[in-house]
Parts: C-alpha cells; sequence; structure tokens
C-alpha cells in the first residue's frame, strides 16, 4: 500500500462570492477567505477548493473566464491571491484552483477576436458552423436550456456554447488552443498552487460532424452527450496535458465528468493511466426518476446502496474516487437526503458518516459542516442562478408550464440552495457582508450558523472535526476495503471496512423510524470499540443486535 497525501486528505470547497465579504460590497473575496483560513485549520481540512476567482463578466459566477491570470475585481487583487497562498501554505494547507477550459467567458479577447471575421487567426479557438436549412447545425441542448448553438449576425455562422450563451466552447481539436491552456496551467502551478478541479474536463473532445442527438420526443432541442462527453480525443489531450504539465508537479487534480460510469472513469483514474488523481461521479446526484433533475421524483435508497457501492468496489486497487454529496451545483445534502427539520443535526452527522466512512477523498461543501441547509425563495427575482433562469424562461415564460410547481422544483433542486451565503453568526446578513448580500441570507442563520455551532459541544461542526481527526488516526478510513451488508434492508445502509486484520463496521440509518440492526453472522468479534456515533450508546451494547434511533450513525471497531 503506497500513502499517497491527496488520498489521505479531507478537501473543503470554497464558493467565493458567498463565503466571506472583507469591504462590505455583498460580495465574497479573497481578503474575506484570508480572515477565515483558522476557521478551517480549526475543522482540520487539508485542501481547499477554490471555485473560479479570475476576471469574469460572471454571467456564470465566474465559470465564464475572460482572463485567466488575473482575479476577478470584486474578489480583489492578484497580491490578494499571492497572499491567500501564502497563509494557507503557512497553516500546512493546500490550495486547489478551479480550472474552467472547456468553455471561456464571449468577452475574453480570443473571443472577441474569433467572432470578428471568419479569416482571424482565432477564428479556430472555438466551435463556429454554418446554420443546416435556416436553423442551427444540429439540435443539441445545451445544459442550461435552448439550443448550444448562438448564431452570430456579424459573420452569419453560429458557435458552440454547451452551457450559456456567453460561455463559447473552446476548439481542443486546434493544437494553440491546448499549448495556451496548458501555459495558463504553468503560469499558476509556478505559483505555487496545489492542483486542479477541472470543470466539465470529459466535455472536451467532440464528435467530428457533429450529428443531430436522438429525438425520440420530437423536441425543439435534444441532449447529446454521446457526443460531448467522453469525446474520441479526451484521453489523448488528458495525457499531453499530463506529460507537458501535470507530471512536473506534486498535485492533485480532480476531473468533473458527469454522464462518466467505472469503466469510463478508470480510463481517467486508473493508476497506470498518466491522466488524472481522481474524477467527480454524477450517478448518485442524478439519480432522480425518468424526468431528470427538474422533477420532485423521490430517491431511493437502495439505487443509492447500487451506485455507491458499484463505485466503491470498481475501482478498489485500481483508481482513487472522490466523495460529496453536495457542492455549488447541487442542493444542500441535509436537504435532500437527509432531514432538514426535525433531525437536522442528526441527519447531517449521519450523513456526513456515511460518506467520510467510504473509499475515497471527501469533499466537503462550505456550511456543510454546520449543517446548512435548503432555501425557499418565493419570487423567481430573489434567484440569481443563470441555469435556473433560462429554466424559467423556457419552461414557464415559453412553455406554459404552472408556475408554483416550477418554484417548488427550483426550491428542491436549484443551485442557488448552495449559494447562499455562508452563515458565520447570528447578526444580520448572518455575518457575511455589513453591506447588502448578493444573494439574500437564509432566513435560518439566527439558528445555524458558525459561532453557535463552535460554542455547542455536539454541534454537526464539531462532529466534523471529530471524523476529519478519524481520518487522520486510522489508515483503514483511507485505505480499508469496502463491503456492502444487509444489502436489501429498507432503512438501513451499513458496510465494512478492512484492513489487514482489522474491521470498522459502518451502520447508517437513513430514516426517521427505529430499525433493528443484526450483525451478519458470517462477521465474528471478540471485543469492540465505538469509534463514533450521534448519539449516546450504551457501551455495553453489543454491536451484534442492536435498534436504532431517527438517522442513527455508529462506527464499531471489531477485534
Ligand atoms: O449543475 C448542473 C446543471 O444542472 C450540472 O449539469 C453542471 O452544469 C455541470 O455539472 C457542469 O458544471 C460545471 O460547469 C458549469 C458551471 O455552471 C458549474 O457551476 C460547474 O460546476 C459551466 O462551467
Ligand atoms: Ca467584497
Amino acid at each position: 500500500m503506497e500513502r499517497i497525501w491527496w488520498k489521505e486528505a479531507v478537501v473543503y470547497q470554497i464558493y467565493p462570492r458567498s463565503f466571506m465579504d472583507n469591504n462590505g460590497d455583498g460580495i465574497g473575496d479573497l481578503r474575506g477567505i484570508i480572515a477565515r483560513l483558522d476557521y478551517l485549520k480549526e475543522l482540520g481540512i487539508d485542501v481547499i477548493w477554490l471555485s473560479p476567482i479570475y476576471e469574469s463578466p460572471n454571467d456564470d459566477n465566474g465559470y465564464d473566464i475572460s482572463n485567466y491570470r488575473d482575479i476577478m475585481k470584486e474578489f480583489g487583487t492578484m497580491e490578494d491571491f499571492d497572499e491567500l497562498l501564502q497563509e494557507v501554505h503557512n497553516r500546512k494547507m493546500k490550495l486547489v484552483m478551479d480550472l474552467v477550459a472547456n468553455h471561456t467567458s464571449d468577452e475574453h479577447p480570443w473571443f472577441i477576436e474569433s467572432r470578428s471575421s471568419k479569416e482571424n487567426p482565432y477564428r479556430d479557438y472555438y466551435i463556429w458552423r454554418p446554420g443546416k436549412d435556416g436553423r442551427e447545425p444540429n439540435n443539441w441542448l445545451s445544459f442550461f436550456s435552448g439550443s448550444a448553438w448562438q448564431y452570430d449576425e456579424h459573420t452569419g455562422e453560429y458557435y458552440l456554447h454547451l452551457f450559456s450563451r456567453k460561455q463559447p466552447d473552446l476548439n481542443w481539436e486546434n493544437p494553440r488552443v491546448r499549448d495556451e491552456i496548458y501555459e495558463m496551467m504553468t503560469f499558476w502551478l509556478e505559483k505555487g498552487i496545489d492542483g486542479f478541479r477541472m470543470d466539465v474536463i470529459n466535455a472536451i473532445s467532440k464528435v467530428e460532424g457533429f450529428p443531430d442527438a436522438p429525438n425520440p420526443e420530437n423536441q425543439r432541442y435534444a441532449w447529446g452527450g454521446q457526443y460531448f462527453l467522453n469525446g474520441p480525443k479526451v484521453h489523448d489531450y488528458l495525457r499531453e496535458m499530463n506529460d507537458r504539465v501535470l507530471s512536473k508537479y506534486d498535485i492533485m487534480t480532480v476531473g468533473e465528468t458527469g454522464g462518466v460510469t467505472t469503466k469510463d472513469a478508470l480510463l481517467y483514474v486508473g493508476e497506470d493511466r498518466r491522466e488524472l488523481s481522481m474524477v467527480f461521479q454524477f450517478e448518485h446526484v442524478e439519480m432522480a426518476g425518468p424526468a431528470g433533475k427538474w422533477s420532485l421524483d423521490a430517491w431511493k435508497l437502495a439505487d443509492l446502496k447500487r451506485i455507491m457501492s458499484r463505485w466503491q468496489n470498481d475501482l478498489y486497487g485500481k483508481g482513487w474516487n472522490s466523495l460529496y454529496l453536495n457542492n455549488h451545483d447541487q442542493p444542500r445534502a441535509v436537504s435532500r437526503f437527509g432531514n432538514d427539520s426535525t433531525y437536522r443535526v442528526q441527519s447531517a452527522k449521519m450523513l456526513a458518516t456515511f460518506l467520510h466512512m467510504q473509499q475515497g477523498t471527501p469533499y466537503i461543501y462550505q456550511g456543510e459542516e454546520i449543517g446548512m441547509t435548503n432555501v425557499k425563495f418565493d419570487r423567481i427575482e430573489d434567484y440569481r442562478d443563470v441555469e435556473i433562469h433560462n429554466l424559467w424562461e423556457d419552461r414557464v415564460v415559453q412553455g406554459g408550464a404552472d408556475p408554483d410547481l416550477m418554484l417548488q422544483i427550483i426550491q428542491a433542486k436549484g443551485r442557488d440552495n448552495a449559494r447562499t451565503p455562508m452563515q458565520w453568526d447570528a447578526s444580520p446578513h448572518a455575518g457575511f457582508t455589513t453591506g447588502t448580500p448578493w444573494i439574500k441570507v437564509n432566513p435560518n442563520y439566527v439558528e445555524i450558523n458558525v459561532e453557535k455551532a463552535r460554542r455547542d459541544p455536539n454541534s454537526v461542526f464539531h462532529y466534523y472535526q471529530k471524523l476529519i481527526q478519524l481520518r487522520k488516526q486510522h489508515l483503514i478510513v483511507v485505505y480499508g476495503k469496502y463491503e456492502l451488508i444487509l444489502e436489501d434492508h429498507p432503512q438501513i445502509y451499513a458496510f465494512t471496512r478492512t484492513l489487514d486484520r482489522e474491521v470498522w463496521l459502518v451502520v447508517n440509518n437513513f430514516y426517521d423510524g427505529s430499525p433493528v440492526f443484526e450483525l451478519p453472522q458470517e462477521i465474528s468479534y471478540s471485543a469492540y470499540d465505538l469509534m463514533i456515533a450521534n448519539y449516546d450508546v450504551d457501551p455495553l451494547e453489543q454491536p451484534r443486535h442492536f435498534s436504532l434511533r431517527p438517522y442513527e450513525t455508529r462506527v464499531y471497531r471489531l477485534h
């Protein structure tokens, strides 16, 4: 067993716009992050992943970059960044940056050149095609509703944008584009950053010819993922990137790869592949029913078990996994998978245990460590996300969908659930800003905030601290083999981890009932220790057989 630092690390994701505002303009910034580094150190995390902080017109909050080598004015300056990096390193933590290289902003100088004429040397930096029969070059649906193509009057052609109209896709077929990206990555790595989280990296290679997507329901636009996810040259590009850039540094890389199976994933992270350290897979956050993301269909525990276990088993010993239940694109974990009313604290701790006790590198999204919840804005105007507004325009304004139902779905699934300001204390605007926040604060900040959590020894915060310490003290948490038990139990998700002769038992009740846990006969032990739990447990109670309380979690060491 080779020990590798990024396998043993816990990552904390910061969405800078919503983390901490230091100058009262209502927008989080780099100096705000610096001011809170001691808090992150106290939590015990090892690595900070910063969502994009580069210059950007903010159509998609920094995921639309207009200058890769400078800092967004609202967030600060390059001096602030250098200081942040230094301060992170001074505290023996690491800093990972977001790399958004599938697309740029339409305000990036490359795109401004590109759209200026067909002969411009930058034309081929992006993907331009003539229309077909007076329509778009193909029927692909954008991630953010509508066509993935935008007509540009000036040269009479369309450009591809898998995301918003202001996020034109770069043409990775062009070696000059790849050179530019590699040089830019080197620029940041030379500053001493510790890795990259690569935005939609499995979308950089598109199938030649841009065929229409199958469209059985005859929609205006159809999902064409099969033609741009895990495309024909993606591994050539990543291998080249690894040879020319990544392999020269001791860094971690995590590829955001929606739509990958475990088999696909091993091509990105297989230990012999020389590509990435780990991927973010999406199966467990996309397990809503056939209606997909924008529906209120409930997820099922049986699906969660099947999906998580498949990832645990298929990658074991071959490639590394990431573990997350939420991020800046997902609803809050406690609202989605737990119970954010009566059992908020218990279920937040249970979910954390369930996740951190699996094999992989855990990611904590800001606020998760205090059990922050979804928000319910009752007016569409209070939402800020481009995805939500495009959806509203498409489904309600154009499509005539029921606005009340749509609002309810947005309240459950919309990305702004994760983007309300970090709740620091009970003062106005949750201590996030002295000004007016760019997006409203969740009104529950009076109850749920960092200051309160730090004072309460039974808080979600202190539980996360303890979980993180367990990982540091016991290699089995990182390297142990996972095995699902009680596969068909309708309420309990239980598994073991095994390393050499040590066995840990992890038992999670995912509901508010009181099911009875029975350890399978084939697992024997003569002694046991309770490693962590979210309720008081009678030390004499045997792990062989016990009844669980609502959302109860227990981890035992058996020997
Ligand atoms: O959240 C989603 C839409 O419901 C996802 O499909 C998401 O758009 C996809 O995972 C890609 O996400 C990443 O790239 C986007 C950006 O908006 C997201 O914030 C980012 O995480 C475009 O850069
Ligand atoms: Ca600010």
